[in-house]
């Protein structure tokens, strides 16, 4: 029996200010007794939602001799996680990274869009070569934008009904992942929902998030990194998706009541201790 915490090797940006990627991804599995080793993409001063003059230094040239350092010191993981990238490069850096580590739970975010657009980062070009990633990724969790972007759909933002997404869920895991999750879709009874297919037992689940009329950057870094350290401390699918979306809920709806600037992104630090009660669960659905 592996005597450590499980190791996640996290190759995602350092935006400085502004709560999304690594900085909530460290702090969020360290809490939940998982080890995140961090290797950044990029290195920001903010993220890219809605701030000026960002400082942005791109790291295209640090993942693949960490990744042959690893291999000589042996340091092993039990997960690859990746989201935001920087460059095309940054693809087959990650995809030498997803093969270096077979046994490993590859976990990709494709992170490309949202509110039906692509970030301004992200070109066409590198949003197709994220399909070489989904291929090889037993998990993906897009945004709605990011869904259509993936299987090259309009964006449509009006709501679905059970069917077309779980026509659409087919189609991604089709694309390779046996996990798809999709964070904020609304349903045609009204509903916003975190939703997901499993393809080894041919289920479909949606857990229901309460509505709150406003947005908050790096919200789908804090979703997808409690899926992933709930599922490496052995939670199934849908209790994963529900502690992600309870502790969504709570941070947002605690730094919406403080009226604070959306651009600061949701209040993290007193939220966090939640994460080590391991609550137990019960409110996700069949869909
Ligand atoms: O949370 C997604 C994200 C990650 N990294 C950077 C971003 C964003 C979203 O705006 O700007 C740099």
């Amino acid at each position: 029996m592996r005597k450590r915490p499980a190791r996640v090797a996290a190759i995602h940006d350092l935006s400085g200010f502004g709560r999304c990627s690594l900085s909530v991804i460290i702090p969020i599995l360290s809490v939940m007794g998982i080890q995140p080793v961090p290797l950044p993409t990029a290195v920001l001063s903010t993220h890219t939602g809605g701030f000026q003059n960002v400082v942005f230094r791109d790291l295209s040239d640090f993942v693949e001799p960490a990744l042959k350092q690893y291999q000589s010191e042996h340091l092993g993981f039990e997960s690859v996680y990746t989201g935001f990238l920087s460059s095309e490069q940054q693809i087959d850096h990650c995809l030498d990274f997803i093969r270096a580590y077979p046994k490993a739970l590859t976990i990709v975010d494709p992170v490309m869009g949202d509110h039906g657009k692509r970030y301004k980062t992200y070109t066409i070009s590198l949003c197709k070569r994220m399909k070489e990633l989904v291929k090889e990724a037993d998990f993906i969790t897009p945004n709605p934008t990011e869904m259509s972007l993936l299987l090259e759909e309009e964006y449509d933002p009006r709501p679905m009904t059970h069917q077309e997404l779980k026509t659409k869920l087919l189609k991604l895991s089709d694309m390779g992942p046996s996990t798809v999750v999709v964070t904020g879709v609304e349903l045609a009874d009204m509903t916003i929902n975190n939703v997901g297919y499993d393809r080894e037992r041919n289920s479909f689940w949606r857990v229901k998030c309460s509505y709150v009329p406003v947005s908050y950057p790096g919200t789908g870094d804090v979703f997808c990194s409690i899926v992933v350290g709930s599922i490496l401390k052995g939670d199934s699918l849908p209790i994963a998706m529900e502690r992600a979306t309870r502790f969504l809920e709570l941070a947002i709806k605690r730094t919406f009541s403080y009226g604070t600037d959306t651009r600061y992104g949701v209040m993290l630090e007193p939220s966090l201790p939640w994460l080590c009660q391991e609550q137990v669960l019960d409110k996700y659905e069949i869909l």
